[in-house]
């Protein structure tokens, strides 16, 4: 799946069979609104979509595996670029939206040594530059220090719910970044290189992120899911569900309550950040031997319980002359006893009291772990974290053996019993209730839209992407898709005040589609 991101023909290379039709009319209408506002053609479009996390929560940042896929909905910059750079000293940005009332046009002058972002203020365009930002500094490893950055007019097409669990930001973030790529000459985007510059680049928008997004936006394929690792390094492969009748779909419903990641970090994405990085210096201090270092990573601030699930791992098997290694799930299940054995505090745990384990000053810790992304709490519950990264874990683990392991899955060319299909539910209905109950990233909403669903017929139910709200996902045999609609219509939506507009868009049947790709105009 590595290589460079795909040239498309025509919106059949892009796109599943049944959402051509309304694809034409939205690309047609893309090119067109850009011809009018800057007076000439765009040279091309950048596209990458939205995703759904299938099973994985909240443990990217922790550097373990997820499945998730792409949706058909996505992010389109429609691009031209001025041939020659403008000044010696800065570059220039037209930008505007398709929904310009919600999101107003811009131009900015940047100079070419400070691309600032503003995170406190949370303004569309900030996505745009951050992956303009990565862009020009991946171009200036390649092509020297003082590669200049050619002036751009974009018109953008958004169609992934912000602030709904499915990603816009890393889809728009990720389609910014492969237009500066595009417009400076980079005619071969390397998909990998790609990624890892959109998760760098998010997080200069305030968000401590993992990389599941990013990688699901630009990787995906076509009618498979993505198994996303990230260490040692960040690979992706493709994840077949079996072909069974009726076929399973993927529902995915809305809880309409916005979850803001950039107003509620304190308390909660970010603060999980951190706490999943307590957990893993506190357990390393414990149960390793005294004076361990956890090797640095890519975790967002730069240690992870994958990090020290390894070094305990390799340390124990050093020691003991015996024993046969250990497979990935067996040392999750040991790590899930662990974790309860020696992160005994349910009430959670001071500053104080985590410094004083890993023999540091509490100025030495918030330095270390709270300084770059201010968080706000007095306890840090790294018992519940912790157990919830290790099980989620080993639910990936055990939901892709399902998937690949010959239970009747895709690659034992079955599947699709009840039994089957209830054991892959089972495994979506546990992370949801670690995420309620051990994680305390559900809300009320998405508990009672789960609970619904599973009345009605689905195998499975949980929240899907960050959650405190946006959106869930759902396990739902084709046979069962109308019953669970409806009973979300009459027994959620119904309560609540919404739009013609909101009540199309609330619920929607997920195939899993294509990753970031580049369409020459003309
Ligand atoms: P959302 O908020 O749904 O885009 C976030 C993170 C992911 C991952 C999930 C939880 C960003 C860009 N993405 O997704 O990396 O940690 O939450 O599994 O913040
Ligand atoms: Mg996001």
């Amino acid at each position: 799946m590595a290589g460079p991101v795909p040239y498309a023909r025509s919106l059949q290379d892009i796109y599943n069979q049944d959402a051509l039709a309304s694809q034409g009319v939205r690309w047609n209408h893309l090119l067109s609104r850009f011809q009018s506002i800057y007076g000439h053609q765009a040279d091309f479009v950048s596209r990458s979509p939205g995703r759904v996390n299938i099973i994985g929560e909240h443990i990217d940042y922790s550097l373990y595996s997820v499945l998730p896929m792409a949706i058909t909905a996505d992010a389109l910059l429609a691009v031209s670029t001025d041939t020659k750079p403008t000044k010696e000293s800065a570059f220039k940005v037209q930008i505007a939206n398709v929904q310009d009332a919600k999101f107003p046009s811009h131009e900015f002058e940047i100079p070419y040594d400070a691309v600032d972002i503003d995170a406190t203020v949370h303004e569309w365009t900030n996505y745009f530059k951050s992956g303009l930002r990565g862009a020009l500094e991946l171009l200036r490893r390649k092509h020297g220090a003082d590669f200049k950055l050619k002036s751009m007019q974009i018109l953008m097409d958004g169609t992934v719910p912000a602030g709904g669990g499915l990603s816009s930001s890393a889809a728009f973030v990720s389609a910014s970044a492969l237009a500066v790529m595009i417009a400076n000459g980079e005619t071969e985007v390397d998909k990998t290189e790609l990624t890892e510059l959109a998760i760098v680049s998010e997080r200069a928008v305030g968000v401590n992120s993992g990389g599941m997004d990013q990688s699901a936006s630009v990787f995906s394929e076509r009618g498979s899911a993505l198994f996303v690792s990230f260490s040692p390094k960040l690979t992706a492969r493709p994840v077949y569900f079996p072909k069974t009748d009726p076929e399973l779909t993927f529902l995915i419903a809305q809880s309409f309550v916005a979850a803001d990641k950039h107003v509620t970090g304190p308390i909660h994405y970010n603060l999980r950040v951190v706490e999943c990085s307590l957990a893993a210096a506190y357990l390393n201090a414990v149960l390793n031997p005294p004076g361990t270092q956890l090797p640095g990573d890519s975790a967002p601030l730069g240690i992870s319980l994958h990090g020290f699930h390894e070094t305990y791992f390799a340390l124990q098997e050093h020691s003991s002359a015996t024993t046969a290694r250990k497979t990935e799930s067996e040392q999750l299940e040991e790590l899930v006893r662990l974790a309860e054995q020696t992160l005994t505090k349910e009430e959670g745990y001071t500053r104080e009291e985590i410094a004083a384990a890993l023999n540091i000053s509490v100025d030495e810790l918030d330095a270390r772990f709270t300084s770059r992304f201010p968080v706000r709490a007095s306890r840090f519950k790294l018992r519940q974290r912790a157990q919830h990264v290790f099980g989620e874990a080993l639910r990936v683990l055990r939901f892709l053996d399902q998937l690949e392991g010959g239970h009747g899955g895709a690659s034992a060319g079955g599947g699709g019993t009840a039994e089957y299909n209830a054991r892959l539910g089972a495994l979506l209905n546990d992370t949801q209730d670690s995420c309620r109950d051990a994680y305390e990233c559900s809300c009320p909403e998405i508990d009672e839209l789960c609970a619904i669903a599973r009345r009605a017929g689905s195998y499975g139910s949980r929240l899907t992407g960050a959650g405190w709200g946006g959106c869930s996902v759902h396990l739902v045999p084709a046979d069962r898709v109308a019953a669970v609609r409806e009973a979300w219509a009459a027994e959620y939506y119904a309560k609540m005040d919404l739009t013609d507009e909101q009540k199309e868009a609330a619920v929607v049947v997920s195939r899993p589609g294509n990753g970031s790709a580049v369409y020459l105009v003309g």
